[in-house]
């Protein structure tokens, strides 16, 4: 976690399937200057060259601000990065993304010892199919039951994950509710494990909201993405999140 050493905060994710390296470079100069705590790079549909190019990218242009890789499958890894999210899809039961891909990630990283995070990662339903629960061919849990939440991030605590992140899905109508929020962070103290939420951020309220029910980091991506959060807008997530 120490490329992520500032808690709370707020990531910045860049899909490099849609941003070029340019466009990503900008987002990253952006979000830095507004106090981010650092981006996101990652797609849960994407080729594998897109992560690479535009990790190294921003790397390059936006120095020591961390890069944190946030892979839909181990084919999008790239030794440009700070930390790697060492996603398992626990609140599905496709083998593949819960334990296969990190299987066929080992040479990888024993290639490029970039430093993971065992995290955890729920999906929430947000309201619409996700391109995450398209492409793993997994369901969401449902967005009203916090108890089933927190089992999973009671259960992948017991088994020692370090983090978990509850995702709602890019672009979901509806962001996970600070109920769901809550009833995780209690199955999960802050000392023990990191706690990401995403999918469907679109104002600083709604930051604010998964702050204070709980999170460290809140995600925001689709917003920024779609050219819709200036720079000083960016700023005011920070605040929300960190103040
Ligand atoms: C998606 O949680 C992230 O994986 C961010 O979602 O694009 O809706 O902000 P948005």
């Amino acid at each position: 976690m120490s490329a992520l050493g500032r808690r709370p905060g707020v990531l910045v994710l860049v899909d490099p399937g849609r941003a070029t390296p340019p466009a990503a470079v900008a987002t990253a100069q952006a979000a830095r200057a507004a106090g981010a705590a650092g981006v996101l790079i990652g797609s849960s549909f994407d080729g594998t060259r897109e992560t690479h190019v535009v990790a190294r990218a921003i790397r390059e242009a936006v120095p020591g601000f961390p890069v944190v890789l946030f892979p839909g499958s181990a084919m999008q890894l790239t030794e440009h990065a700070d930390l790697i999210l060492f996603l398992s899809l626990v609140s599905g039961r496709n083998p593949q993304y819960l334990i296969e891909e990190h299987v066929r990630a080992v040479p990888f990283l024993d290639q490029h010892p970039v430093p993971t995070l065992s995290t955890a990662y729920i999906l929430i339903d947000g309201g619409r199919v996700t391109s995450v629960e398209a492409v793993s061919q997994t369901r969401p849990l449902p967005a009203d039951k916090p108890e089933l939440a927190a089992a999973h991030v009671k259960a992948a605590r017991l088994i020692g994950m370090q983090a978990v992140y509850l995702e709602a899905g890019s672009g979901a109508p509806r962001p996970v509710a600070p109920e769901i929020i809550r009833a995780c962070r209690a199955a999960a103290p802050p000392a023990d494990i990191a706690l990401f939420v995403g999918g469907g951020i679109r104002t600083p309220a709604q930051a604010r909201a998964a702050r204070a029910a709980g999170a460290d980091f809140v995600v925001i991506g689709t917003a920024v993405e779609d050219g819709g959060v200036a720079g000083s807008e960016l700023a005011a997530f920070v605040r929300a999140v960190t103040e």
